[in-house]
């Protein structure tokens, strides 16, 4: 099976982050491949990767950077498929440049941005997940597993609090 969604980032630096995109979409049984791209850089390989995505089977196309962080937005600039930007904290600025450089698109090029760092790349990784689960049932049950899974986390969480809670009041 060909993978459905790229991920792209601007460095290898970003990798340790990224990973978690990878790591919820393979939670999810959907294929990846990932690349190191920048939008600086690498702008001509950049642009190539995003306009040549759809022709190899891509759906979803997720871009982490940080700093300056124009890399999904140039990906959106080049391709009609869904692009889901992850802001990376590698910067003095800790995050916010990369998150107004991601979210700050002027309109009619869309990117679907993300939470600073970790939490975004899995959240992308999921939100890649719901969007080819709209025509694929069984990625659509798995979804449904994962928050039903979630839930069960936390409900697990406040039992084990609530036994501690009790266990001071009568300690
Ligand atoms: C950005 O600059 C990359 O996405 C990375 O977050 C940051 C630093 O890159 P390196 O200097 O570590 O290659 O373009």
């Amino acid at each position: 099976m060909s993978p459905k969604v790229l991920i792209l980032m601007g460095s290898d630096s970003d990798w340790e982050v990224m990973a978690e995109s990878r790591k919820a979409l393979e939670e999810m049984g959907v294929e990846t491949e990932v690349h190191v791209s920048s939008a600086h850089r690498t702008p001509s390989r950049t642009g190539a990767l995003a306009r040549e995505a759809a022709g190899r089977g891509i759906q979803v196309v997720i871009c982490g950077a940080g700093a300056a962080a124009h890399l999904a937005g140039v990906v959106a600039a080049e391709t009609e498929l869904p692009v889901l930007g992850v802001p990376l904290a590698s910067s003095d600025l800790a995050g916010l440049d990369a998150l107004l450089a991601t979210a700050q698109m002027p309109g009619g090029v869309p990117v679907g941005t993300l939470a600073v760092g970790k939490a975004g790349a899995r959240n992308a990784g999921l939100l890649a997940a719901r969007i080819l689960a709209l025509s694929d049932p069984a990625l659509a049950g798995r979804v449904r597993e994962q928050r039903a899974r979630m839930a069960r986390e936390v409900e697990a969480k406040d039992a084990a609090l609530q036994v501690r809670l009790q266990a001071d009041k009568t300690a």
